[in-house]
């Protein structure tokens, strides 16, 4: 079949608007019609050329929702007319990792993935018949796409396209790796470095989850408003205050914050981040996807004396089994999307979407298809 696709051929051009050539779906696989996804900063970072897996050419995007259109042989938990949200972390539910208890990464597909192939070692997207590859495992920029089923969340049906596709990245690694990977206590004392899409989305799970302070850090003066909207009690610019940041949030924190997040990829701010943590307890979670070749270092002192450093991929979210309950607190209330979504583009508008997010005009631009 034919497919519209916002191609990245080369890193750093733009995205091409083209008609592609689309394979249908082989055993355990499934076709999906994409009809909204959201431009994550992790799609710009790909397309920048800062990814160590970046594969070129390819249709970026790993944000989507949109609904089941065909099943390929023996898939069992999936039917045509779902409304699914793709995963970029899987869960087969069977593979060492997910059996563990202990973790989201799910190995099943992973190997194949980061070569932006299908598990069965090909690609399905070509373009004059040169083969087109495929990101994360989803290619949310292409009206449609192919996914495994174990790739795929099914969600309710009264959810908003529009607003539930950024669940597929954004709002489930925020607000998990509150929920999941950190555990953040009532009462707790919160800083956030980083107030875009994926740190607003932390800072409203902190005040879900009942925090105290929430501290929310960022060079751009115009998070300030954003962070305040969805429950941020303190802001600081780095750039604006007298002295060493690190210093400046333990006095704000009387003695060091209970949970800090990195959410700008920055490696030089995962370290202040991981300072500005309370002795003895303090825990630090790394969510920001930092450039190739880039290294984290602090004074093993800091690890010594009781502070502790941790990543979080997904917000630690099992894809299939959490992100339909994280769609249920969006349909009740308990979170919000739609303030976030600051922009809705077309297809051919994609590109003015990356240009938003570098300016730092956007939190979330949807692509509606
Ligand atoms: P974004 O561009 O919307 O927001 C980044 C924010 O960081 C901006 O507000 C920017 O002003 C701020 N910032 C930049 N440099 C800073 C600095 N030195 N000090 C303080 N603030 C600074 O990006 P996003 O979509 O929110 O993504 C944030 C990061 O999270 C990216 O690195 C992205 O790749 C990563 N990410 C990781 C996961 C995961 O699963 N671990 C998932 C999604 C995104
Ligand atoms: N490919 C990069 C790492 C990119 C990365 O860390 N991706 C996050 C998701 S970012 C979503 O916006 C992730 O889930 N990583 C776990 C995984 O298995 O990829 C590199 O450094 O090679
Ligand atoms: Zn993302």
């Amino acid at each position: 079949m034919k497919t519209r696709a916002a191609v990245a051929f080369e890193a750093k051009k733009p995205l091409e608007i083209v008609e592609l050539d689309l394979e249908g779906p082989k055993p355990g696989e499934v076709l999906i019609e994409i009809m909204a996804t959201g431009i994550c900063h992790t799609d710009a970072y790909t397309l920048d050329g800062f990814d160590s897996e970046g594969i070129f050419p390819s249709i970026l995007g790993h944000e989507g929702a949109g609904i089941v259109r065909e099943v390929g042989a023996g898939v069992t938990s999936l039917k045509p007319g779902d409304h699914v949200i793709p995963l970029y972390t899987p869960e087969c539910r069977q593979c060492k990792s997910c059996l563990s208890r202990k973790t989201n990464l799910c190995t099943a597909i992973r190997a194949t993935q980061g070569k932006g192939l299908m598990p069965d070692g090909t690609t399905r997207f070509s373009y004059k018949g040169q083969p087109i590859y495929h990101y994360m495992g989803c290619s949310t920029f292409s009206n449609f796409t192919v996914l495994p089923e174990i790739a795929v969340a099914k969600i309710r049906e009264d959810a908003p396209f529009q607003s539930s596709c950024y669940i597929g990245c954004g709002v489930t690694t925020g607000v998990g790796a509150v929920t999941n990977t950190a555990k953040v206590e009532p009462g707790s004392n919160v800083v956030v470095f980083g107030l875009g899409g994926i740190g607003l989305n932390v800072i409203q799970a902190a005040r879900m989850v009942g925090a105290d302070k929430i501290i929310g850090v960022d060079i751009n003066d115009r998070k300030a408003e954003w962070g305040q909207r969805f429950g941020m009690t303190h802001f600081v610019n780095p750039q604006k205050i007298q002295g060493d940041i690190v210093q400046h949030l333990v006095a704000l924190t009387e003695g060091g914050a209970d949970y800090t997040f990195d959410c700008t990829g920055n490696t030089l701010v995962m370290r202040q981040a991981l300072e500005a943590c309370h002795r003895g307890w303090g825990v630090s979670v790394v969510i920001g996807v930092a450039e190739a070749g880039k290294e984290i270092s602090t004074r093993p002192f800091q690890l010594v004396t009781g502070r502790v450093w941790k990543g979080s991929a997904f917000g630690g979210a099992r894809g299939r089994t959490d992100v339909p309950k994280i769609v249920d607190w969006y349909m009740q209330g308990k979170i919000e999307i739609d303030p976030m979504i600051t922009h809705v583009l077309t297809l051919e508008e994609i590109n003015k979407g990356f240009d938003l997010m570098h300016a730092g005009e956007s939190i979330r631009s949807v692509v509606v298809y």
